[in-house]
């Protein structure tokens, strides 16, 4: 049956509750009242003239601690490489300042410039994976390089993280906690969409990992940092205002592996910093650089 109400011939259905208006943009006033609605259009582009930052390090990152922003800040602090981390907050509309779009024309973080790009010139990164994978290439570390297996294997589970892991969690996290609070019936179609949709995939993604330390090879590579935020996300984010968290309701804790691994991960120094990188909770954006003044006695 079509969206409209209508077989697969295009014959109408008795039982027709809903037809769609002759165009979207009817929808549009219905479809607004969460919190990010007014952040929505159906066009792209700056929406005011706003310059970004930057400091003097090589790599300049442009961020939040969500879960695909703290994808690429892991990656740095792996890397060891040194950058400038800037909070853009999502919340107040930075990501259509016009800085920020020459860079991301999507208007979404993580984004990042390199100075020294593959011909000494300055590039423009965005979408996290594809900001993984160049800074892994370029330092040529957690990227099985030598190895055309892995890093097939690679590619294909950090694309399974971009194509579905991501956007099928973040669509759930959106009707279970976000959406409009009068949208019942909304709300629980979408939730249980994507709810079971999340529970199949951290199922595909746990039974990989049964009898295996990390995703490919075993061998810590940017898989595992792609696949990881979007877990944790799902362990501690994500919590109705009733106090029904996304972990009791989808029942996180029966991914035993995945649990084992996210756990796991979370012991390297690099991840811990890595998911505090320009932080909706702090000030700095790198919140462990802060030196505590000692009390003068
Ligand atoms: N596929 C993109 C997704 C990035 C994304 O959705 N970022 C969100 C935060 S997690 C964002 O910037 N949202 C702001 C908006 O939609 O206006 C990536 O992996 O970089």
């Amino acid at each position: 049956m079509s969206a409209a109400g209508g077989n697969e011939n295009g014959a109408m259905n008795d039982d027709v509750t809903w037809m769609p208006p002759e165009k979207v943009e009817d929808l549009y006033a219905k479809a607004g009242g969460n919190r990010f609605a007014s952040n929505n259009r159906p066009t792209s582009g700056a929406r005011s003239d706003v310059a970004l930052p930057r400091g003097d390090s090589q790599v300049q990152l442009y961020s939040l601690s969500t879960p695909n922003g703290i994808k690429v800040s892991i990656l740095l602090e792996e890397l060891g490489v040194d950058y400038d981390a800037h909070k853009i907050s999502i919340m107040n509309g930075e990501q259509f300042h016009s800085g920020f779009v020459s860079v991301n024309p999507n208007s979404k973080i993580p984004a990042a410039i390199d100075m020294d790009g593959p011909d000494g010139q300055p590039i423009h990164l965005f979408e996290s994976a594809a900001i993984m994978t160049y800074f892994a290439d370029k330092y040529n570390r957690y990227n099985f390089s030598s190895n055309g297996r892995a890093r097939q294997e690679m590619m294909q589970w950090i694309y399974f993280q971009m194509a579905n892991q991501g956007p099928m969690t973040g669509n759930f996290g959106h009707f279970f906690v976000y959406a409009p609070e009068d949208k019942f019936e909304t709300r629980e179609y979408g939730t249980a969409r994507y709810g079971m949709e999340v529970q199949r995939i951290c199922d595909v993604m746990d039974k990989h990992m049964e009898g295996k330390t990390y995703f490919v090879n075993e061998e810590y590579s940017l898989a595992d940092m792609a696949l990881f935020p979007w877990f944790d996300q799902l362990r501690k984010g994500y919590v109705h205002k009733c106090g029904i968290s996304a972990a009791a309701f989808l029942s996180v804790d029966r991914y035993a592996n995945l649990n084992t691994w996210a756990d796991m991960l979370l012991q390297r120094e690099a991840v811990q910093r890595g998911t505090q990188v320009c932080s909706w909770a702090h000030e700095d954006t790198k919140p462990w650089l802060k030196v505590v003044p000692v009390p003068s006695t």
